[in-house]
């Protein structure tokens, strides 16, 4: 295919964590304007570190890089700089995590992290024509009861988030363990959307779709494991939101030329392109469709399908869907 072709498509982002495109020269200017002594002594050091074995190797250092957020602005300027990236690659509407508990466990108040990226979202929207959504997202190596605390501080401002999530360390951590939270989220009128079957075995994904009562399942591609899950998943079309430079650096598949994504899409799969943590990963979105074209001979109308299927997997209405897909 002519690799410029899923550039100029209008996409969907559903699957990227905000304080996962901190990118290194911003992390710097950051520990700066804060008087943070950063481990690193300079923005190549930092890329050299970017070296991971598994999820849990990435997480801490994803987790020790946050700690230069401090102030709004600082969400602010983080939100912004990701959405001039969505502009570039035509993401025309975004749906972004943010883990409040990497914050406020640091004495970052909720308000402050919701203040400075939010504030960047209605930016974007006047400036830039993206539109989005937030989903907080709940640690799943933290107790339960810090996700119900989070919960109660988030619910006053429940108009400014769309659905809850769950991210972090998988193995270990099923599901079934936020069964509760999860249920007080619905209630309240929030989307649950998890992360499972990114390390974690299908089992974390029945328990995600039958307990937690998701409304799509972030990466999801261990699913191919399990024969009966892939017919439901499609039978049902419950969206898979795919990373595929991040299943790479992490060491789920071991190079690209091996993912499932297309598989699974040639199977009737609804999955999703997402890039996950960008500034850590290698890549934003039109970085993850060009390595599909390079590695796995994405073909156009595979692209067509993919950008389709994140439209119809958002949380816009049905109209705002249709008009794009
Ligand atoms: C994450 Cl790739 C991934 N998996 C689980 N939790 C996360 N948080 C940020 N990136
Ligand atoms: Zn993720």
């Amino acid at each position: 295919m002519d690799m410029t072709f899923f550039r100029n498509l209008p996409k969907a982002e559903l699957h990227l964590h905000i304080e996962g495109t901190l990118e290194p020269e911003l992390m710097f200017a950051l520990a700066e304007r804060n008087g943070i002594k950063l481990p690193y002594e300079d923005t190549e050091a930092i890329r050299r570190a970017y070296q991971f074995s598994n999820l849990q190797s990435f997480l801490d250092i994803y987790y020790a890089g946050a700690g230069v957020l401090q102030t709004s602005r600082d969400f602010y300027d983080l939100t912004w700089a990701y959405l001039e990236r969505c502009k570039e690659d035509n993401v025309v509407h975004t749906e972004i995590f943010f883990d409040p508990q990497t914050h406020t466990d640091r004495g970052i108040a909720f308000e402050t992290v919701l203040e400075g990226i939010d504030g960047a979202l209605a930016d974007a929207r006047k400036k830039l024509g993206i539109t989005s959504h937030l989903i907080l997202s709940f640690l799943r190596h933290l107790p339960e009861e810090s996700a119900f605390e989070t919960l109660e501080a988030a619910l006053p401002h429940k108009d400014r988030f769309i659905g809850v999530g769950l991210d972090s360390s998988e193995a270990g951590f099923p599901p079934e363990m936020f069964e509760r939270v999860f249920e007080k989220a619905r209630k309240a009128g929030l989307i649950p959307v998890a992360h499972a079957g990114e390390e974690g075995p299908p089992a974390y994904i029945h328990q995600a779709l039958d307990l937690l009562k998701v409304a799509r399942i972030d990466h999801g591609v261990r699913a191919s494991e399990d024969p009966a899950l892939m017919a439901r998943l499609i039978k049902e079309r419950m969206p898979l939101t795919v990373c595929p430079f991040s299943n790479v650096k992490l060491k789920v598949f071991e190079r690209l030329a091996d993912h499932n994504i297309l598989s699974m899409l040639d199977a009737g799969a609804c999955v999703t392109v997402n890039s996950d943590d960008p500034a850590y990963f290698g890549g934003y979105m039109n970085a993850n469709f060009e390595g599909l074209a390079r590695e796995l001979n994405m073909t156009e109308a595979q692209a067509r399908r993919l950008a389709a299927n994140s439209f119809e997997a958002s949380f816009l209405p049905e109209v705002e869907k249709r008009a794009w897909m």
